[in-house]
């Protein structure tokens, strides 16, 4: 595929126009100039003091990108985000948005919609502006980023085992969840899957299929969704659940897809928790609004931002990371939709 990767001459010779001209204007050789606008290498304070001076009266703007074309590093990220309107994608994207301002990076917001040609699209595109580095959230086509010289942290959906995993623990989320609704009272547990391709909602299937097997006393079922979880398809899939009443305990795959299931029982007539127990995963912001509160498992959305950007910025520093991957802890959330046991902070 064919992207921009290079600077025309004609803007090549602008900017070696710029630095001579700043050059000469402070009275400084270009070397110097060009080391302060590159910030490879020492230029005195002195000479730094003069070169903004010269810059003011010239009233030249430095050009990051065509200063990247110099430089490797251009500071900026690309964020790729699977679903731009789930708040929990929202949240963890301020959070790393947040640490790597903190790092003085920007960053470049991508939304695949879990599309391998939308996600591809953007990779050439982050690559034409020489990123420093991409986070690929659950991506969708990990062969794309396995053979580019961009340093790549992956949350979810492995890119290749030589390359850093960041998820929860979705195993034992998925245990959890059984658990909390089983103490709670409920034998006839549903399980809402998400799509098999995101590797977190097949290991939270696991984990609850794993917790389900040690209570003889309860009978489970799963159902699949295929769904990208955009409210407008998951609606319907939803609807089409059959016997959703039977059940006195159901927990579904993501909070957002939660509270879908939440306004359908609502829309039924079904109260929660006293007739059906409702327990999501992610603890995003979504939960305390809903009435009820939605019981859920908490994603450590600022531990997992914090640890990405880390291991982001120590990539890009050129540090070899021996530990690939790191699975971080999930909590039960209990709020107003089960009936098991009350906490109002993390179990
Ligand atoms: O990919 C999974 C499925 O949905 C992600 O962690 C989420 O729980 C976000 O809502």
């Amino acid at each position: 595929m064919k992207h921009v990767s290079y600077i025309s001459k004609k803007k090549l010779g602008d900017m070696m126009a710029n630095i001579r001209e700043i050059a000469k204007r402070a009275g400084i050789g270009i070397a110097t100039v060009s080391r302060y606008f590159n910030d490879s290498g020492y230029v005195s304070e002195e000479s730094r003091e003069k070169i903004r001076k010269a810059v003011e009266e010239l009233d030249y703007t430095p050009n990051a990108l065509a200063r990247a074309i110099f430089k490797k590093n251009t500071k900026i990220i690309g964020l790729m985000i699977p679903n731009i309107t789930n708040p929990f994608f929202n949240q963890m994207v301020s959070e790393m948005e947040k640490l790597f301002r903190k790092q003085n990076y920007t960053i470049i917001l991508c939304n695949t919609d879990d599309d391998k040609e939308k996600e591809q699209f953007h990779i050439e595109t982050l690559r034409s502006y020489r990123v420093a580095g991409i986070v690929a959230m659950r991506t969708m086509t990990p062969e794309s980023y396995r053979n580019i010289d961009i340093p790549v942290v992956a949350f979810e959906n492995q890119i290749s085992p030589e390359h850093i995993t960041v998820a929860s623990d979705n195993f034992k989320g998925g245990m959890a969840a059984f658990k909390h609704l089983y103490d709670g009272g409920c034998r006839k547990i549903l399980h809402i899957q998400g799509p098999e391709v995101f590797i977190a909602t097949t290991e939270r299937l696991r984990g609850f299929i794993e917790a389900s097997k040690k209570k003889k006393d309860a009978l489970v079922d799963v159902v699949k969704l295929e769904t990208d979880f955009h409210i407008k398809s998951l609606e319907p899939a939803i609807e089409n659940i059959k016997n959703i009443t039977d059940y006195d305990g159901i927990f579904v795959f993501n909070d957002i897809s939660a509270a879908v299931v939440m306004k359908h029982l609502h829309d039924l007539g079904v109260r929660i928790p006293e007739q059906t127990q409702i327990i999501g995963f992610d603890n995003s912001f979504l939960g305390e609004l809903l009435l009820p509160s939605l019981t859920t498992i908490d994603q450590p959305i600022k531990q997992l931002g914090k640890i990405t950007t880390d291991l982001m910025i120590r990539l890009i520093n050129g540090e070899e990371i021996d530990q690939k991957e790191y699975y971080l802890k999930t909590t039960v959330i209990k709020r107003s939709s089960t009936l098991g046991k009350i906490a109002t902070s993390k179990e």
